[in-house]
């Protein structure tokens, strides 16, 4: 039963990507219920939802997929992710504050709805700030609302120089946040403390770990 379901899900993913493409944002939704139904939310997060989005970006890339297909693909995803972060395991808040944020320049945001999303089923306040955030914007936010850590997210490798202007511009503070870095901008932890960062972790997940270790429940 259990080898049955990486077949299952590269047939799942094969006909969402498809969908994507074609814009049936209905299909899709209905595909991803399916989906729910065998598979725990994480997987569906993962293996079908960014899935596909990559392979639309290798197909992108090799001139398969057009600009508006990659557009309306991204537009769906948008829709649905309200839909599983509601399914997340939840645990009590505990009153601190994660800011997320792309790095200034990052126009791709959808990574960073998804960590935010992880973050506050654990418990986390969110501020969610998705795309393009300035730096001197993220310091001041982080004043004013006492943020514990801010998550930045890059997926292009352009973009290192101003997440690291931006990791800079926090260390200016009086009371510097924990910066964790993150997303495909980043080939490794050299790269992600190289601009700045404090702690570089992969997923999600990973950096709800990292960050229940670092402020204990109750302390
Ligand atoms: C959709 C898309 C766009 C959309 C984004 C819209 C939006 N609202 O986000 C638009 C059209 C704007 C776009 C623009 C561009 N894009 Co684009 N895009 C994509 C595509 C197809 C999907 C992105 C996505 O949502 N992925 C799914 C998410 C869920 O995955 P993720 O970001 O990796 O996030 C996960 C993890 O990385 C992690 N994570 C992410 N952030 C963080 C942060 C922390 C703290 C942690 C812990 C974890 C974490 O958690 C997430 C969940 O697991 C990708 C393909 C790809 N490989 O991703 C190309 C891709 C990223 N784009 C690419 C390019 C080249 C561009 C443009 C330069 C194109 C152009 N010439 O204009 C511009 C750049 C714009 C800019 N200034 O940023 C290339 C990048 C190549 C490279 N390595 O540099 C890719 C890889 C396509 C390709 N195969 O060539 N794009």
């Amino acid at each position: 039963m259990a080898s049955a379901v990486p077949a299952m899900l590269a047939e799942l993913r094969e006909r969402y990507v498809d969908q994507l493409i074609a814009g049936d944002a209905a299909d899709a939704q209905r595909l991803i219920g399916e989906a729910l139904r065998v598979v725990p939310v994480a997987t569906v997060y993962h293996a079908l939802l960014a899935e596909s989005l990559y392979e639309i970006g290798r197909r992108w890339a090799r001139g398969e997929v057009t600009v508006a297909e990659e557009h309306l693909a991204t537009g769906i995803c948008e829709v649905i992710l309200p839909d599983l972060a509601v399914r997340l395991p939840r645990s009590p808040r505990f009153r601190r504050t994660v800011i997320v944020a792309c790095a200034p320049g990052e126009l791709h945001a959808l990574g960073s709805r998804i960590v935010a999303d992880f973050l506050e089923a654990a418990g986390w306040d969110i501020l969610h700030l998705g795309a393009l955030t300035p730096a001197d914007a993220l310091a001041e936010l982080v004043v004013a609302r006492g943020a514990d850590v801010v998550a930045m997210s890059a997926t292009t490798s352009e973009r290192l120089p101003e997440a690291e202007q931006a990791c800079a511009r926090l260390r200016q503070l009086p009371f510097s946040p924990l910066i964790v870095a993150g997303g495909q901008a980043f080939a490794g932890e050299r790269e992600a403390l190289g601009i700045g960062a404090d702690v570089f972790v992969r997923s999600p997940e990973a950096l709800c770990s990292a960050l229940a270790e670092r402020f204990p429940v109750g302390e």
